[in-house]
């Protein structure tokens, strides 16, 4: 019998996890592993957490992927996203802080992937252009641009693995107006340096994760004020000076807001913070998973299977708390599925477990809630695979120590520490604020004298 083969979309983290998990049984000694081609449109692994300075189309004239901006730091405890086989301890050789900058947290999440091992499945430079799945032989057939060769290849596999990501595809909405505004108007998507901001009044629409972290990082570099627009609720953070929450605009008339409760501003930029689509023009509408960013996408057995057609696997769709172990969980359990070590029940059984888990979703009020049901739901992947088991409700509780930290001060949340679930080792402090901190380099950061935390 010829060999499974195995397509994977992207080479970001969830790619990379579906990689490391046929890595890690190659090593575990099976022999008997399929055949794995994984087709990533940058030039390099990574995903989210490539910088590129690029908006709009990169250099092959793809849309561009990376959403991450210049002094972007973890906008979650590091201790909430470390790996159970690889402590940052055994990364940096000492103490951190609780909260690194992108490159920082990048190279950890590098570090522990063998580059040589993985690289070789991996073809750069290959967006997908469409996926079709033929019914009668039951292969899906994967159409790329491959940009180095500037040829389209088209190759057949028993399963796809989409690892695309899903904060890439702005939603951008319309406001009355806007088409005459004079200043900046752009999605958080192509935020890349908040010294274009300094001096500047600046709107943000968007009350999520985005519109807090970009109107901190304005604050932050000089901004003169910021003014962010909710629709449903406020951050409801105490803000400094020069930083208000509004509720939500109406129209513009020139360089002029107006919002709902009648006040007026006028504004030299805007700064959408409104959120991703989710976005997958490579896919028929008979495999395209529909949704919006929540905690629990439909149609999805265990968060991962297709329900029309489990052969199709969608990692890292979820909105996430629990991010990096997240997606390896579901990637170990894709892997035993494709291997055959685990056989999945009949569609009536994936519908009514789907629908168990929705039914608690519906349920949820609070963020307590959310972090406990992502929580749950890593718990019961992780109990039938063999990945390295890990403290995720403790992880889940230091998530809820967050909230409140960001409750207490959104400026300073960043300066507290944390202890490792891992290792037990308590963070270091910062040796000042963070708003001070403005360097955000993997050296400059390493060389801060990091001060430790007496018990
Ligand atoms: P991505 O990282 O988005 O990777 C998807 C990959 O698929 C990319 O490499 C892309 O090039 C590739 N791809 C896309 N389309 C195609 C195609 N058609 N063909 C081939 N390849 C394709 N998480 C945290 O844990 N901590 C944080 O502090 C944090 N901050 C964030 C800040 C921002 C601004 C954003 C947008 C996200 C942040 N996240 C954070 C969440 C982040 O999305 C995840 O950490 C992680 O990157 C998701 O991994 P992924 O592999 O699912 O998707
Ligand atoms: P989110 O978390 O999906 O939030 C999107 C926000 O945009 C949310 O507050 C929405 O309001 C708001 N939104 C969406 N459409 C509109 C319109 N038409 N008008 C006003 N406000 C709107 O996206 P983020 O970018 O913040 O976060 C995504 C990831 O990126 C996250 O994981 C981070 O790590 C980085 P709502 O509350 O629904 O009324």
């Amino acid at each position: 019998m010829s060999k499974k083969r195995i397509a994977i979309l992207g080479a970001g983290p969830s790619g990379l996890a579906q990689l490391r998990a046929f890595e890690a049984a190659r090593q575990a000694g099976n022999t008997d592993l399929p055949e794995i081609i994984c087709y990533e449109k940058q030039s390099d692994i990574g995903g989210m957490w490539n910088y590129t300075w690029r908006t709009g189309l990169d250099k092959n004239g793809e849309p561009v992927h990376g959403s991450m901006y210049r002094y972007l730091w973890s906008n979650g405890p590091k201790e909430c996203l470390e790996f159970a086989d690889y402590s940052f301890d055994e990364h940096f050789g000492c103490a951190i802080p609780s909260y690194p900058p992108r490159a920082v947290l990048k190279d950890y999440i590098m570090g522990r992937i063998d580059k040589e091992a993985i690289k070789k499945y991996i073809r750069f430079e290959c967006p997908v252009r469409w996926v079709d799945y033929n019914q009668e032989t039951e292969m899906f057939s994967v159409t790329v641009m491959n940009h180095k060769t500037e040829q389209q290849e088209t190759e057949l596999f028993d399963y796809v693995v989409v690892a695309t990501g899903h904060f890439s595809t702005p939603n951008m909405p319309y406001f009355e107006g806007v088409e005459a505004f004079p200043g900046r108007v752009l999605h958080a998507h192509d935020f890349r340096d908040a010294l274009e901001f300094a001096d500047k009044d600046i709107l943000i629409v968007g009350s999520s994760y985005s519109g807090e972290d970009i109107a901190s990082q304005c604050y932050k570099y000089g901004a003169k004020s910021i003014t962010i627009s909710y629709r449903s609720k406020p951050l409801g953070f105490e803000w400094p000076e020069g930083l208000q929450e509004w509720p939500l605009l109406t129209h513009f008339e020139d360089n002029v807001g107006h919002f709902i409760d009648g006040s007026s501003k006028a504004f030299d930029a805007i700064i959408m913070c409104t959120g991703y689509l989710f976005h997958f023009p490579f896919l028929p509408d008979e495999l395209r998973l529909q949704t919006h960013n929540c905690l629990y996408p439909d149609n999805l057995y265990k968060g991962i299977f297709f329900q029309t057609n489990p052969k199709l696997i969608y990692l890292g769709m979820q909105d996430q708390y629990y991010t990096f172990n997240m997606f390896d969980v579901q990637a170990w359990y894709a892997r035993d599925v494709i291997l055959g070590d685990k056989v999945l029940p009949d569609a009536e059984q994936r519908l009514s477990d789907m629908q168990l888990w929705l039914q608690r979703h519906e349920k949820l009020t609070d963020c307590n809630q959310s972090i406990d049901f992502q929580g749950a739901y890593i718990r019961d992947l992780l109990q039938s695979i063999d990945y390295p088991d890990f403290a995720v409700e403790k992880q889940g509780e230091l998530f809820k120590q967050w909230l409140l930290d960001k409750q207490e001060d959104i400026m300073r949340f960043r300066e507290k520490t944390y202890t490792s679930t891992i290792t037990n080792t308590t963070a270091t402090e910062l040796p000042k604020p963070w708003l001070d901190i403005k360097d955000d380099s993997l050296e400059s950061f390493m060389a801060l004298d990091f001060v430790e935390v007496k018990d």
